[in-house]
């Protein structure tokens, strides 16, 4: 008897791509996949997906990993904490941050995040760059070299007192990008609209957290959108809109791509299930649920949802961004803390995949009929990999890596504070009963989760060097 030439087989699954449906059994041999066809001959070793969905491993392209806020507050999760929330989660690649603060060389910002994550990632990443100190050193020599050694894409923020960038600033980055190809992604709210918002509130000793999604006024968005698209177009520089989170901000992302602008854009599950009402509880409970932008309402929710059926939108991301509730974290300012004195972020990690699979395939939102786990496939793994350039990831295909999940369709799964790897200690979607489970991970055709228990290595995972690609490609119009 021949020795297998497979290492794995995941035999009589339905596999599903952002394209097709099909059933197959799909074999691993050195990390990637090696064959998909009917009755492949035994692998090494065998799993069997009777019923259930073989899947490509979600790529969350928005994660706040290990990483310190400009207020001086430390993310509670560590690069291996939070993969290991990933893959729980059936998310196999993230794109976390080398966030440089004012002062800080971004050559060593890139540097110390790296052998962080290199000691502790079980999953594959990649990092977007914070640019909040541009100086020249950081514009003529740290970006174009970094870019040149695979980090391609710039995170840029609006707003934010210690990070955000001016306009004149903000066209700087983006022609340095222009020129050496490389994705601008951007936190887009209008700074002094909230600001102003902020001083109001709190002057009229209105500080609880629901106060915190009234100082980000709707206008702050679409005004940021607008200038951030005019900046872009100007200089013929493509970029990413971060977190969407009203009607009018998509409507604004939908117009410039139908003027043939490179303009693409994501959204959370925090503002495709949450609304503000979820921040107004009693004392300082509602900082669980304080993010930026803030969660809106039921139909921003609807017009985000059309927005991602109809393209405008691409991805869907976590902005996992995770800090306890407690001194540590949400409560650092102590017990009389004002909005403004709360971090911002929601843990997101875990709960990305199975919220999104629930909402299209399992409770079949209309945008998606017919096509829901294509479209899930699509938003939640195969549109990340195309727009960030990672090369073999986000589908099911012959040479690509084997990062799969193996999803129970019918799991019913309640999500509990308790049920979260995370080191938060808690989920802002708690109680929600989902339907369909990543029941089974393999990252590069290791199994990093079996039957729902983490079982990936610290340091399992490797840097995806990336080039601008397609996306960060003018539009030379
Ligand atoms: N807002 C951000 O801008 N970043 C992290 C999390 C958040 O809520
Ligand atoms: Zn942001
Ligand atoms: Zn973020």
């Amino acid at each position: 008897m021949p020795a297998p030439i497979h290492d794995l087989v995941i035999r009589n699954g339905t596999v599903a791509t952002a394209s097709d449906v099909f059933r197959a059994d799909v074999a691993v041999r050195k990390g990637v996949i090696s064959a998909i066809g009917m009755a492949l001959p035994p692998g090494r070793e065998e799993i069997d997906a009777r019923g259930k969905l073989v899947l490509p491993g979600g790529i969350d392209s928005h994660t706040h990993i290990e990483q310190l806020s400009a207020g001086g507050i430390m993310n509670a999760d560590t690069f291996e904490t939070a993969t290991a929330a990933a893959a729980f989660g059936g998310t196999t690649t993230v794109i976390s941050f080398a966030a440089q603060h004012k002062g800080m060389s971004l050559r060593k910002v890139v540097d110390d995040y790296a052998a962080l994550a290199e000691r502790g990632a079980m999953i594959d990443y990649a990092f977007h760059m914070i640019v909040s100190d541009p100086t020249e050193a950081t514009l003529t020599k740290d970006l174009p070299a970094l870019i040149a050694e695979g980090h391609s894409s710039i995170k840029l923020f609006m707003t934010y007192d210690k990070l955000k960038v001016e306009d004149e600033t903000l066209l700087d980055v983006l022609s340095v990008a222009r020129e050496n190809r490389a994705l601008v992604c951007v936190h887009a709210e209008n700074h002094g609209m909230i600001a102003w918002m902020s001083r109001k509130l709190l002057a009229a000793g209105q500080t609880a957290p629901k106060y915190h999604a009234v100082s980000h006024p709707r206008g702050s968005e679409t005004e940021a959108f607008t200038r951030l698209i005019t900046a872009a177009a100007m200089v013929d520089q493509p970029i990413m809109i971060f977190h969407v989170s009203t009607a009018e901000g998509a409507a604004i992302v939908g117009d410039a791509r139908r003027q043939g602008l490179k303009v693409f854009a994501e959204t959370c599950p925090q503002y495709l299930f949450l609304t503000a009402a979820d921040l107004d509880r009693p004392g300082l409970e509602g900082a669980k649920w304080m993010c930026s932008p803030p969660p809106r309402d039921r139909s921003d929710q609807e017009a985000l949802w059309q927005a991602l059926a109809l393209g405008d939108l691409q991805t869907v991301s976590s902005d996992h961004a995770p800090y306890r509730y407690d001194a540590s974290g949400k409560l650092s300012g102590g017990p009389g803390s004002t909005f403004k004195q709360i971090a911002n972020g929601l843990p997101g990690l875990e709960t990305r995949m199975p919220l999104m699979f629930d909402a299209m395939v399992s409770r079949r939102r209309p945008e998606f009929s017919g096509r829901a786990l294509q479209a899930f496939v699509n938003i939640t793994a195969t549109q990340p990999a195309h727009i960030y350039n990672l090369a073999g990831k986000g589908s099911i295909a012959i040479g690509y890596d084997a990062d799969i999940a193996i999803w129970d369709p019918k799991a019913r799964v309640t999500l509990t504070d308790e049920l979260m790897v995370g080191r938060s200690g808690y989920t802002p979607f708690a109680g929600r009963t989902v339907r369909g489970w990543p029941e089974t991970v393999l990252s590069r055709g290791r199994v990093v989760v079996r039957d729902r228990t983490v079982s990936g290595r610290a340091g399992g995972g490797r840097h995806i060097a990336r080039a601008g690609g397609w996306a960060a490609e003018p539009a030379r119009r």
